[in-house]
C-alpha cells in the first residue's frame, strides 16, 4: 500500500482528492508544521520537506503534476486523465503547469509579504500587485470555463482536481470570487462530488468556497 503525506490547506489536497477518485488504497500521514505533526518524517523521504509526497514501494515520489499523471495511469480505465495519444494530454499538461508554475505561486506573496519586508507600505505594495496578476488569472479561468463545465471540456479531470484546490485557496487569501461568472458554478460541481466531499470532511474543509 503506498503512504501518502499531506497537509490541510495546502496543494496535497488534489493529490489525496485523486487518491479518493481512483480508489487507491494508501496510509495518509497527516502533517502540520504548526502543530509540528509528522514535519520529522515527511523530511526524511521528502528532500525539499514538501507535501504531496508519496512512498511507493518504498520510493519516494513528489511533485503535484507527476503525482497525479502516475496515479490516473494507475487507474486508466476510471478515465480522469487523457491517454498520452489522446489530443487533450498536451492541453491537461498546459493547465497543469499554468495551476502549479503560475497561478498556485501568486498566493505565497499575498499570504506571506512579511517573509520580504518588515515594512507594511511595502507589503502593502506586493500584495497588491500580486492581487492584480491573480486577477489577471481568474479572467483566464473564467473565460476558458464560459463554454466547458471542466477545464478539459465536458468530461471532469485530476486537471480539475488540482485547479479546485488552488482556487480554494482564494477564500483563505479574503478574495472574493463573485465577479467569475462561471468559476463558482464550476466549483460546487467539484464540490459535489463524492469524493471531493470526503476528502474536504476529512480536511475539515467543508467551507471550501469563497463568494
Ligand atoms: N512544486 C511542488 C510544490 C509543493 C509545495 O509547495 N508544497 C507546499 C504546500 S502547497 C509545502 O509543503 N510547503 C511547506 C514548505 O515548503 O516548507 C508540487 O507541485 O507538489
Amino acid at each position: 500500500m503506498l503512504t501518502f503525506f499531506y497537509s490541510t490547506q495546502t496543494c496535497s489536497t488534489a493529490t489525496h482528492i485523486a487518491l479518493e477518485e481512483l480508489e487507491i488504497p494508501f496510509e495518509g500521514i497527516e502533517v502540520s508544521w504548526k502543530r509540528k505533526l509528522n514535519v520529522a518524517e515527511l523530511e526524511k523521504i521528502s528532500p525539499l520537506g514538501q507535501v504531496p509526497a508519496l512512498v511507493i514501494e518504498g520510493k519516494p515520489f513528489t511533485q503535484t503534476i507527476a503525482i497525479l499523471e502516475y496515479l490516473a495511469n494507475q487507474k486508466p480505465d476510471k478515465d480522469l486523465f487523457p491517454k498520452r495519444d489522446h489530443k487533450d494530454y498536451s492541453k491537461a499538461l498546459e493547465w497543469l503547469s499554468f495551476i502549479g508554475a503560475d497561478f498556485q505561486k501568486n498566493f505565497i506573496p499575498l499570504v506571506y509579504a512579511q517573509r520580504w519586508t518588515d515594512d507594511k507600505n511595502t507589503q502593502n505594495k506586493i500584495q497588491n500587485s500580486t492581487i492584480e496578476k491573480i486577477q489577471k488569472h481568474l479572467d483566464y479561468i473564467d473565460s476558458s470555463l464560459r463554454n466547458n463545465d471542466y477545464l478539459l471540456g465536458s468530461k471532469y479531470s485530476l486537471v480539475d482536481s488540482y485547479l479546485f484546490t488552488i482556487l480554494g485557496w482564494c477564500k483563505w487569501a479574503n478574495l472574493s470570487l463573485s465577479a467569475y461568472k462561471n468559476i463558482i458554478p464550476y466549483m460546487n460541481r467539484i464540490y459535489q462530488r463524492p469524493a471531493v466531499h470526503k476528502v474536504l470532511e476529512k480536511e475539515d474543509l467543508l467551507d471550501f468556497i469563497s463568494k
